[in-house]
């Protein structure tokens, strides 16, 4: 490492360093705390989890013991109680004084969101993996914070390319410092089958047995889908499982022929084309195989959600789409979750539970605005803002550009609360960045991706707008270079920003 790049990560962070910008910040001078070998942390009953994570990555760069109790005292305190009641259901407020740090929060999940903000007031190099040198001073300052939006997703696509449980929860743990609280996972396209379904075991044996490019493919066990939805709720993510359907079904087809209307099952697939498959709409099959799905889906997903897909369905015709949310979307609410699905499914009048996934290109969607002004819930993802795998430029090496070239600005520099026409704030549930994945084959790849662009989606989905500043946010995104150098994180080193 450089020298400069050693100082960078060994400065004390600014109190304005924060991704995403919280509510309110104020500095308190000759307030700074310095963690030090002697530094308790102190957790509400119900806490300790979220103190024993936090223990964890300090611990590993500081070398300190930083024991975890059930106390009061000096040191860093996480307190259920006595927040402002503005911090709702995720904020919560952070006082630095010279005895220490507390975070007051009226749930777990807020508390967990304090401690990420912590991270981001000690020097970069409290993320590194092994023991480093001080001081580990965190500067005087009051902070309360509170999201803007309930849903800031992040979507990884393990069906084009799969990912081992290792890999999403190393994609966790990079969120969740950002203060993500959805990751999406899409389990199901042509190309592969992700998740065990034990009715339907051909899913995963067969169709999940290779990948875009012809590899090997893989699947999640039940057990190792919960051990990602366990390690993702300890840091305040909810997994969201999708199945993309009617389209985007060659891999389950592939597995079971009498899913198709001809009876016979098309070979798998390992290219990227979109748009050839389809369920059978008019089989009683199709919808007891969903109804399976579904349910065993349901019993392993403890969060309020399942992604239908419903997306590029171009070899389904219009009548028959209908016909198929139709009875699809009463299967997910019979097993009790509320369907998410690409905005296509707005075309069928959706009930007001469901969230239609705004993907398109453009400020305007009929369909998708007529179900906000009926009173659903729109998640945003414009694909020429929000998707992560498109490329920064012509020139970087991995993703797309259907959508266009996505540089960093580009992606911060749009309203979500304002963006579709008739789509006001109020009818926004959050916003959310897909990562596809035909053109990306590794860990490395996904980060390439996903760091610069996705701390900017989620100051997006949390911060208020009247904090939305691209000149400011440039600044605060190039203190996270030497962060992500110190996680390993392979980032894009976008010319708009200048790094340390
Ligand atoms: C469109 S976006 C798709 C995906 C592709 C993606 C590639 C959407 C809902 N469907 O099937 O992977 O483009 O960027």
């Amino acid at each position: 490492m450089t020298s400069a790049a050693t100082q960078a990560q060994a400065a004390a962070a600014p109190i304005d360093s924060v991704i995403p910008a919280p509510v309110s910040v104020t500095a308190v001078p000759n307030a700074n705390y310095t963690v030090t070998s002697s530094t308790q942390i102190r957790a509400a009953a119900g806490a300790t989890g979220v103190a024993d994570l936090l223990a964890g990555v300090l611990r590993r760069s500081t070398g300190f013991a930083l024991p975890v109790s059930q106390s009061t005292g000096d040191g860093i305190s996480l307190q259920l109680s006595g927040a402002d009641p503005q911090v709702g259901t995720e904020g919560y407020q952070l006082d630095v004084s010279t005895t220490g740090v507390l975070i007051k929060a009226a749930t777990v999940a807020g508390l967990f969101n304090g401690t990420q903000t912590l991270r981001h007031l000690l020097p970069a190099k409290i993320e590194s993996s092994t023991v480093q040198s001080g001081p580990w001073t965190v500067p005087g300052a009051r902070i309360l914070d509170y999201p803007r939006f309930a849903y800031r997703g992040a979507m990884l696509d393990v069906a084009r390319h799969f990912f081992t449980p290792d890999i999403v929860k190393r994609y966790i743990d990079e969120i969740a410092l950002y203060k993500v609280n959805y990751l999406h996972l899409h389990l199901a396209d042509d190309q592969g089958w992700r998740i065990v379904i034990d009715s339907w075991p051909r899913l995963a044996t067969v169709g999940g047995s290779t990948q875009v490019g012809g590899g090997a493919g893989g699947f999640y066990t039940k057990a190792q889908y919960s051990d990602i939805v366990s390690y993702a709720a300890a840091r305040n993510i909810t997994v969201i499982p999708e199945i993309d359907m009617p389209g985007h079904t060659n891999a389950a087809l592939a597995s079971y022929a009498e899913l198709n209307c001809n009876g016979v099952a098309p070979p798998l697939y390992t290219g990227t084309d979109v748009g050839f498959s389809s369920f059978c709409v008019s089989k009683a099959v199709t919808y007891q195989f969903i109804d399976d799905v579904v349910r065993e889906l349901a019993a392993i997903t403890p969060g309020p959600y399942i992604h239908i897909g419903g997306d590029e369905a171009q070899s389904t015709s219009d009548a028959d789409y209908k016909t198929f949310m139709n009875k699809v979307l009463p299967i997910v609410t019979k097993y009790g979750k509320q369907a998410i699905g690409w905005h296509e499914v707005a075309k069928v009048n959706p009930p007001t539970s469901v969230t239609p996934q705004f993907w398109g290109t453009g400020r305007s969607d009929s369909a998708v605005a007529s179900a906000a002004g009926r009173g659903n819930k729109i998640l945003m993802s414009p694909a020429n803002k929000a998707y992560l795998d498109m490329k920064y430029t012509s020139s970087t090496p991995i993703g797309q550009d259907w959508a266009g070239k996505i540089e960093v600005k580009t992606g911060y520099d749009w309203n979500p609360g304002a963006y579709v026409t008739n789509v006001g704030e109020a009818a926004v549930r959050g916003v959310e960045g897909p990562l596809w994945t035909e053109t990306v084959k590794t860990r490395q790849d996904i980060e390439f991706l996903a760091f610069p662009r996705l701390p900017g989606l989620a100051e997006l989905g949390w911060s208020p707008w009247s904090k939305h500043n691209w000149d400011a946010y440039k600044q605060r995104l190039a203190a996270q270079g030497p962060r992500w150098q110190a996680m390993g994180v392979n980032f894009y080193r976008s010319t708009q920003v200048s790094w340390p």
